[in-house]
């Protein structure tokens, strides 16, 4: 805890400077000096504002952790959140574009007939449009907003499903669903591929990498036996250059007899040749049979698939997925939380020095130190204000005592002399 405390006064330092900083830069005298550069300098200090924002919630518990799925079409996204889900709510489909706009599902308990609410937001003014559904109604609810999210209409944000869901990873994280991005829209591998309908896939793609930066944790799909040059060409100029992803490799059906995970995943790794070790495969179709077992609508479905998962060599993957997403949300952890802070204030001074160079000087992050002798100085004089507000008010008491005491004195001894 105490660690967090320290963290937290860290960002709020930071938050202090980038904003002293991003209003040093609107100054106009700065801006006719190299208007080029501040124009960078302020887009980098806003993105630096969000992730701090976004990291500052997270550490005071304001809001879920967000885990996001992300890939080419078709490669098994939403089928594989199904699972995670616990239910199966997300529509799935044979072909490009099923999934139409970002959707992010996260647990609310409700005893109530309609227990899930599913709101269409939109971007700009308009009100979002909300249902309560039953769960067996809730993918037919999504389609039909999925179809309302017209694509020459890009102004729809998201899509908001909340409810009881049976997540075997844990109730406090919030996922998201994305539409298949693609690096390029004129892929002729995607058209080679599927049966692609006519679709502009340049929104989808924008729909889904407008989500990348509001996320914790990434998920990237990949798919057994598929074609890789799009998925190569998404990861790399996308994804793992601002983010250090979980893989999943979908549709474990085309393995090849006796064929072990740990070989599936060497066979990607020589193919993709950027997937890591911290990958898993899964087979999502397997899994959602015994999600979707009559047997099990009541059962508790954590309990049912963490021992089938343990069992079930085609769908252990989802125990090790388990295992990596909740080593990765391990944000209060001191280790990382240093880490990352570290990072935010490394890539503040290399912007301020950066803008030397530029002639433009932007405030300088104060050191630790700095900011100790800081407090201890404040401490100081809040010390000493102390004493000299307590000796000027009891001077001043002490004054009217003597005045009171004196007169008082004064009038017995007239007294007394009149008296006699
Ligand atoms: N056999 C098998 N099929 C899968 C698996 N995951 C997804 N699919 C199928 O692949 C197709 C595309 O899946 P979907 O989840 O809609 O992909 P998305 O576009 O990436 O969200 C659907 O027909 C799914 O049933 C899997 O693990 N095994
Ligand atoms: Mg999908």
């Amino acid at each position: 805890m105490h660690a967090i405390e320290r963290a937290l006064k860290r960002l709020d330092i930071l938050f202090h400077t980038a904003n002293a900083a991003l209003a040093q830069l609107e100054l106009p005298v700065h801006n006719e000096k190299n208007p080029e550069y501040c124009k960078y300098a302020q887009l980098y200090l806003i993105g630096m504002w969000n992730d701090w924002v976004k990291y500052h919630s997270l550490l005071t518990g304001k809001r879920n952790l967000i885990v996001g799925v992300f890939g080419c079409p078709s490669r098994g996204k939403s089928s594989f959140l199904n699972v995670l889900l616990g239910l199966d709510i997300l529509p799935t489909d044979n072909f490009i574009g099923t999934t139409k706009a970002g959707t992010a599902i996260s647990y609310q308990d409700s005893k109530s007939d309609e227990p899930f609410a599913i709101t269409m937001i939109y971007e700009k003014n308009a009100e979002p449009e909300k249902k309560n559904r039953p769960v067996d109604s809730v993918k037919k609810q999504v389609e039909v907003f999925y179809k309302k999210s017209n694509l020459t209409d890009s102004c729809i944000d998201k899509i908001e499903i909340k409810g009881p869901i049976r997540s075997f990873i844990g109730n406090n994280i919030t996922f998201v669903d994305t539409p298949g991005a693609v690096p390029n829209s004129n892929n002729d591998e995607l058209d080679e591929e599927k049966n692609t309908i006519l679709c502009d896939m340049d929104i989808y793609t924008e729909r889904a990498l407008s989500i990348l930066p509001s996320v914790d944790v990434i998920i990237f799909c990949t798919k057994h036996g598929g074609t890789v040059s799009t998925d190569i060409e998404l990861y790399n100029k996308k994804i793992i250059i601002k983010y250090d992803p979980i893989n999943v490799i979908t549709h474990s059906h085309n393995r090849e007899d006796g064929q072990t995970n740990e070989a599936i995943i060497k066979k990607a790794q020589d193919k993709y040749d950027f997937m890591p070790d911290n990958t898993v495969v899964l087979d999502s179709k397997k899994a959602l049979l015994i999600i979707n077992d009559k047997k099990n609508k009541k059962r508790d479905i954590a309990k049912i698939l963490n021992k089938k998962f343990k069992k079930d060599h085609d769908l252990e993957g989802f125990i090790k997925l388990r295992e990596m997403v909740l080593k990765k949300i391990n944000y209060k952890d001191p280790v990382v939380i240093t880490e990352r802070i570290t990072g935010f204030e490394e890539s503040y001074r290399s912007l301020a020095e950066n803008a030397a160079e530029n002639e433009i000087k932007l405030p300088k992050l104060p050191t630790l130190s700095e900011i100790k002798a800081e407090k201890k100085e404040i401490a100081i004089n809040n010390f000493r204000d102390f004493f000299v507000g307590l000796f000027k008010i009891s001077w001043k008491i002490i004054k009217w005592i003597l005045i009171v005491g004196i007169s008082i004195a004064i009038i017995l001894v007239v007294l007394a002399l009149i008296f006699g």
